[in-house]
């Protein structure tokens, strides 16, 4: 999962980026100015799992975040590394600065989250407008000079690409709009950035950290739409305390009244935004999260872990991460007849624990 961190000038974008890498991968320093760190995770589910049952490895999921130099800056379209970045991207963290600094410059206007996202979405829909109209003028010449196979497909793609251009013109982002799997596919090369899912996060001051759940429910009514959520965050203030041992930083937050999994809960929404779900395999060699699609099969699941386990997929054996620790063991969660049998069609559920029978 590749996610980047975007938004304008010294909105705390790279502040950000420490928080969410610091302690939990650590970073390595990109091409051109671009950070790119890796986060493992720290899902307490998988941990849990993996102490029951004296998993000797401990595999939690991966993000790849991108720290990008701040776009559209007057205006111009991202380019070079940083386009092809944000293409690739599966979901987009907008930072925008809520917090008051007189060392920190200000844009025209002053501090202004509201006006920062709107401005970022207007640049969003205008980039993916440039991309479409460009498309069209192609598409125009392929569909007049084309066999009539091709023809044909061109005129599809061309009532879908018009479709989408009213959207924009519309003030419309994709995410919200485009929900139809085929019209999803014809789109995903074109690297439309109002199309991927965006997580606006609003950078408080650390005077304000005491009401960060309250000034996140107001921004989440605010912005919470198909496929776009909002949260808060102290990014200095979470940032500082992600370099401190564990119990030193408790120590800090219930000083600044600062609540707890800051990290853990901008993941999980972020997950949530892209629609995934978290299932687990609990072996004592190697325990392991995974993600698949949510409405994923058994199958597609078994897929996941290997091409081989799919193929000679037999059935699986499932049991709730919290049902299973509740039992205390495997063996135990049999005997009380909740270890289910599930076969392939399964619609695998968030937080399953997932054993795959099969024969090659
Ligand atoms: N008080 C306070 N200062 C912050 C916070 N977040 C960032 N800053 C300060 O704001 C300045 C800019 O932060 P960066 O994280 O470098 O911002 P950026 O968006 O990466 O900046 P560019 O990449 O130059 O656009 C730094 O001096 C930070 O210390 C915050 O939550 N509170
Ligand atoms: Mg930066």
């Amino acid at each position: 999962m590749d996610i980047a961190i975007v938004g304008p000038q010294l909105s705390g974008k790279t502040t950000v980026f420490r928080a969410l890498t610091s302690g939990h991968g650590g970073a390595a320093a990109g091409a051109h100015g671009e950070n790119i760190g890796v986060v493992k995770v720290p899902d307490e589910r998988l941990f849990k799992l993996a102490e029951l049952v004296q998993a000797k490895k401990v595999t939690p999921l991966e993000v790849r975040l991108h720290d990008l130099p701040p776009l559209f800056e007057r205006g111009a379209a991202p380019a070079g590394e940083a386009a092809e970045t944000l293409s690739r991207a599966d979901a987009l963290v907008l930072v925008v600065r809520a917090f008051q600094r007189e060392d920190v410059p200000q844009a025209q206007g002053g501090v202004d989250p509201q006006r920062d996202v709107q401005a970022f979405q207007a640049e969003l829909l205008l980039n993916d407008l440039g991309i479409v109209e460009r498309r069209l003028e192609k598409l125009d010449m392929a569909v007049r000079s084309g066999r009539p196979g091709e023809r044909e497909a061109g005129e599809r793609e061309v009532a879908l690409l018009q479709r989408v251009r009213s959207l924009l013109e519309a003030g419309r982002p994709l995410r919200g709009e485009v929900a139809d799997a085929a019209d999803l596919k014809a789109l995903a090369n074109f690297g439309l950035l109002s199309l991927k899912p965006m997580l606006v996060l609003v950078n408080i001051g650390e005077d304000e950290a005491g009401r960060a759940g309250e000034i996140e429910a107001e921004y989440q009514a605010r912005y919470g739409a198909t496929r776009t959520g909002a949260a808060v965050m102290c990014a200095r203030l979470e940032a500082e305390l992600a370099e401190l041992p564990p119990a030193d930083a408790a120590e800090f937050r219930r000083e600044m009244g600062a609540g707890e999994g800051v990290t853990e809960r901008v993941l999980a929404l972020l997950q949530d935004l892209l629609g995934l779900v978290v299932f687990f395999t609990a072996g004592d060699k190697e325990t392991r999260a995974w993600t698949v699609p949510a409405g994923s099969t058994a199958l597609q699941a078994a897929g996941r872990i290997h091409t081989d386990i799919e193929r000679g997929f037999i059935r699986a054996e499932v049991i709730s991460w919290d049902r299973l620790l509740a039992l205390g063991s495997h063996v135990e969660a049999r005997r009380h007849g909740q270890l289910r049998t599930e076969g392939k069609q399964y619609i695998v559920q968030d937080g399953d624990v997932i054993n795959v029978l099969f024969n090659v």
